[in-house]
């Protein structure tokens, strides 16, 4: 979507926008220099990773266009939808071991990254935890096609494994999305030491306050065989609504059906009320786990109750 608002090319400059708060944000041109912009309009919704075009600089730089998103995360609430992070070339879905572990609120981030053509690995951190749930929550996902990377960002433990992830040249804008409390923070001080020190420094600038975990925030991570990488630290809902999704959308985003539904009696099958369906017997004889089919049958009847006002 572009929103263009009296476009004055000329003086304009390009930037990508590394946080954003009603009309101010902060932006990153690049030769590596922040700006605190307002929008020109409130008509610009500005979200973390948007590039836009701005004119002057420092203090005084104003948005007059958000230029097209190749993508956008969107979560909705209620009637609406909000779009929170855009550009993403991978998104990390991060979760941990043990009760943390919630399979509705990751099944629910694969489907938006998965509608948006966004590439996705699943994180579970904590694992010095030593629950011992982690082998089978890791591999209920590798059974689905999903990249699983488990970590501890306490003791270290495969954080290479992560650096390794993040060392993919093509990489520009990435995201860590998850609950409250299952260690993305804790995970970007560890990738970028001082992470939390800049945040301070820069929210000092814009004159916002102290930053919180409700709101976004891309870090950047320094490589030096590739241009810098920014992470954005988005901040840990409890809730994932997707009624802006279709249900097709929702059941291509499940391996697992999309493997098995050319064996179910109707073409049209919902895999939720019909006879002869290949998913549910899946589900029955326990190579669909009942997790992931429960949180598929959860976004369907969200999505039917939202049509039917
Ligand atoms: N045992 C253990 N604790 C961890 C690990 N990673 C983070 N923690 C702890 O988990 C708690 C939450 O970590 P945060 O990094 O603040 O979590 P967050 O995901 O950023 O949470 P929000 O900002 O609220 O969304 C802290 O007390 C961390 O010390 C880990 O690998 N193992
Ligand atoms: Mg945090
Ligand atoms: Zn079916």
């Amino acid at each position: 979507m572009v929103q263009r608002i009296n476009p004055e090319p000329e003086g304009a400059r390009q930037a990508t926008v590394v946080s954003a708060s009603r009309r101010w944000v902060e932006l990153l041109d690049g030769d590596g220099n922040f700006h605190s912009a307002r929008s020109r309009s409130k008509a610009l919704e500005l979200v973390v990773g948007d590039k836009v075009l701005f004119e002057g600089a420092g203090e005084r730089a104003i948005v007059t266009e958000i230029l097209p998103a190749k993508n956008c995360i969107a979560r909705s609430y209620r009637e609406q939808s909000r779009r929170i992070a855009a550009n993403l070339d991978r998104l990390f879905i991060v979760t941990a071991v043990g009760p943390l572990f919630n399979t509705y609120f990751v099944d629910r981030l694969i489907a938006v990254a998965h509608s948006e053509f966004i590439p996705f690995t699943l994180i579970i951190n904590k694992i010095d935890l030593g629950l011992d749930t982690t082998a089978q929550l890791s591999a209920v996902y590798q059974r689905a096609g999903v990249a699983v990377l488990t970590t501890s960002a306490k003791s270290g433990e495969n954080m290479q494994a992560l650096q390794a992830a993040l060392f993919e040249p093509t990489l520009e804008i990435i995201a860590l999305c998850g609950i409250s409390g299952v260690g993305k923070s804790t995970l970007l001080n560890q990738l970028i030491p001082g992470s939390a020190a800049k945040t301070a420094e820069v929210s000092s600038r814009t004159g916002q306050g102290r930053q919180t975990t409700t709101q976004s925030y891309a870090y950047m991570y320094k490589r030096s065989e590739a241009p810098n990488l920014l992470i954005i630290d988005l901040p840990g809902v409890q809730s994932f609504g997707v009624t802006h999704l279709s249900k097709e959308q929702v059941a291509d985003a499940f391996a697992e059906i999309c493997e098995l539904r050319s064996g179910c009696r109707f073409g049209n099958c919902s895999h939720i009320s019909e006879e002869e369906c290949a998913i549910k017997s899946a589900v029955e004889d326990g190579t669909f786990p009942v997790t992931r089919y429960v949180s598929y049958c959860k976004m369907i009847e969200e999505i039917e109750s939202a049509a039917r006002y």
